[in-house]
């Protein structure tokens, strides 16, 4: 484990942001060390489900990682050009309050120049619905961290397809308890647990409809 990951895992939140500023500075990807970040938080999880660790160390956890996103933000956006490359619209559907990796996610389609509108957390299915219609994005993403939130996930899917407007659109799925089973089970096209390979599934399927 990385000095990173432990201190994360230690909920060590001064010793985190201190790497952090210090290894930005160096000039170290800020992609890496996000990933660092999230490996930690995959092991407070584990230590959450053993017993080890209980909400207030989860919750702990989870403004850690919100700080050491306000640090590394910025180094992400430096350098990069607005670019209209499409519109992504992203929630974290009913009965799920998790937000960190979707905002990562948010984060990282706006710097490579997407319109992103992000309905937050506990989302309705019907919302998702409305909103469609008015925003008429290219891509739709959900966040998904609890399983109870794969219902109201199909739901929104099947809801889209009962409008006749499910072809309008990808429909990507990702967050740490995600696999290509859920992809399948409420009829997405994409699933990732990589935030970054999201952004590369948009740009790739975005090249591809403006060149039809
Ligand atoms: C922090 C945390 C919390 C915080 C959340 C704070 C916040 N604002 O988000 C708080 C304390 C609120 C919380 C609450 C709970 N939590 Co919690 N939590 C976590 C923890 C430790 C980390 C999650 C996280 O932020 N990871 C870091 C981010 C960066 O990773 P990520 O979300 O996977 O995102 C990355 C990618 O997946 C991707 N991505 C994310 N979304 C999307 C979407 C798209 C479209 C794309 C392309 C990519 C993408 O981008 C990111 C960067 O690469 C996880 C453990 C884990 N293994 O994940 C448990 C975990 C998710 N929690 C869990 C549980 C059980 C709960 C509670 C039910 C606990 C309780 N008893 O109350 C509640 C549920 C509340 C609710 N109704 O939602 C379980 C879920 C188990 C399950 N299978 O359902 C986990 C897995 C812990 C465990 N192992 O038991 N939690």
């Amino acid at each position: 484990m990385s000095n990173l990951q432990n201190n994360i895992v230690e909920l060590e939140k001064d010793k985190v942001l201190k790497e952090l500023e210090e290894r930005l500075n160096k000039g170290e990807d800020p992609l890496i060390l996000i990933d660092e970040c999230k490996q930690g938080m995959t092991i407070v999880g584990e230590k959450f489900k053993n017993n080890e660790y209980f909400l207030a160390e989860l919750i702990l956890s989870g403004e850690i990682f919100k700080e050491a996103m306000s640090i590394i933000k910025p180094y992400l956006t430096k350098g990069k050009q607005k670019a209209d490359k499409g519109k992504v619209l992203l929630a974290t559907l009913k009965g799920d309050i998790h937000d960190i990796g979707k905002n990562i996610f948010a984060t990282l389609l706006t710097t490579e120049g997407f319109d992103v509108l992000d309905l937050g957390v506990d989302v309705e299915p019907q919302l998702i619905i409305d909103k469609v219609k008015e925003f008429k994005p290219d891509f739709i993403g959900f966040s998904a961290l609890i399983t109870p939130t794969f219902e109201p996930m199909k739901e929104a899917v099947e809801q889209l397809e009962k409008a006749g407007i499910r072809d309008q659109f990808k429909i990507m799925v990702g967050g740490g308890i995600t696999t290509p089973l859920v992809k399948d089970y409420i009829k997405a096209d994409f699933q990732t647990i990589d935030a970054m390979e999201g952004v590369k599934y948009c740009l790739e399927n975005k090249k591809i409809k403006v060149q039809v």
